[in-house]
């Protein structure tokens, strides 16, 4: 079941998120390896980073919460790894400043493999920065920077990946500062920033970076996702949008595709699971077509 967001052909329309399980060789490797429809890399910045310092990652059944602080081997390395991906390779750009961020988009045109770019605005984690999507005084001129200086048409796709908004008038917003630029796709949504979970036994949050504070994911944030996916759908009829937040199994990909996404990432199951969840959550989602009698993605009717 292949899609294509511009010139970025995706075997199935079910990928990694960035953030988990892909930050090194190994991790780009085994998703290489894997049924994921491309292979999506951990979010980069100009330098090598280690990421926040302490327990970091915590789950239980419904939730995740990260602080993770951009932990990544540096753009260098994520350019090397496209000679090795041999199938779509999805590079995440979270450069720190946006000087760092041309610059890391400049190499990565320079690249032998073409490569898609998902430009992440909504890092909720890295201590002093806030996420630059919720800034609307700035995100307009940036992007406006952004095209004038990269020849971003030249990638096989270029994405936006944006936090999560709670109210119409914040989508809005959004769409008047970014519907100008030829943007190909919207990923949506990171996760759920500076959410909270404390032990009440040890009377500690389950994370130690901020004082607890970190980015929410799983199921529970599934309805968060489903109504960014549907909300800038409906903003952005002809725009494809990559929907995140939840996903466990066939039939929430399904409601995915029922609230306007054209593919779907896995963060947090993907956390818990490793790369076999692709294959099951793809069998899952095609035993649901079947059930349906639905032949292919454009039987699936956006709900109005
Ligand atoms: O590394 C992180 O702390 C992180 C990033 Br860059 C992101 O985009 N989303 C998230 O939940 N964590």
């Amino acid at each position: 079941m292949k899609i294509k967001i511009k010139d970025l052909e995706l075997e199935i329309p079910i990928l990694n998120a960035s953030g988990p399980r892909c930050t090194t060789e190994k991790d780009l490797l085994d998703l290489e390896d894997s049924l994921s429809g491309a292979v999506v890399s951990k979010s980069c910045t100009l330098e090598k980073r280690e990421g926040n310092k302490g327990k970091r990652y915590w789950d239980c059944e419904t939730l995740s919460i990260n602080s993770m602080g951009l932990p990544n081997l540096g753009f260098e390395f994520y350019g090397e790894m496209s000679k090795k991906v041999k199938k779509s390779y999805i590079i995440s750009v979270g450069g720190l400043s946006l000087e760092d961020n041309v610059t890391i988009l400049n190499h990565f045109l320079t690249l032998e493999k073409k490569v898609g770019i998902e430009l992440n605005l909504s890092c909720p984690n890295v201590i002093g920065k806030g996420q630059l999507a919720y800034d609307f005084d700035c995100l307009e001129g940036y992007l406006t920077e952004i095209f004038q200086r990269v020849n971003i048409s030249k990638f096989l796709a270029f994405g936006i990946k944006l936090p999560p908004y709670f109210e119409l008038t914040h989508y809005v917003g959004v769409y008047m500062k970014i519907s100008k630029f030829p943007i190909d796709f919207i990923t949506c949504i990171n996760s759920v920033g500076n959410g909270l979970v404390i032990d009440y036994e040890r009377e500690k949050p389950v994370i130690e970076p901020k004082n607890g504070i970190g980015g929410l994911g799983g199921s529970i944030i599934k309805p968060v996702g489903l109504s960014n996916v549907y909300n800038f759908k409906k903003l952005f009829p002809k725009m494809d949008i990559i929907g995140c937040g939840g996903i466990e199994t066939g039939k929430d990909v399904f409601e995915y595709f029922l609230a306007g996404a054209s593919a779907v990432q896995i963060g947090t199951q993907f956390h818990k699971e490793g790369t076999g969840c692709f294959k099951r959550i793809y069998e899952e989602f095609l035993e649901i077509m079947k059930s349906k009698n639905y032949k292919s993605l454009s039987d699936i009717k956006t709900i109005p």
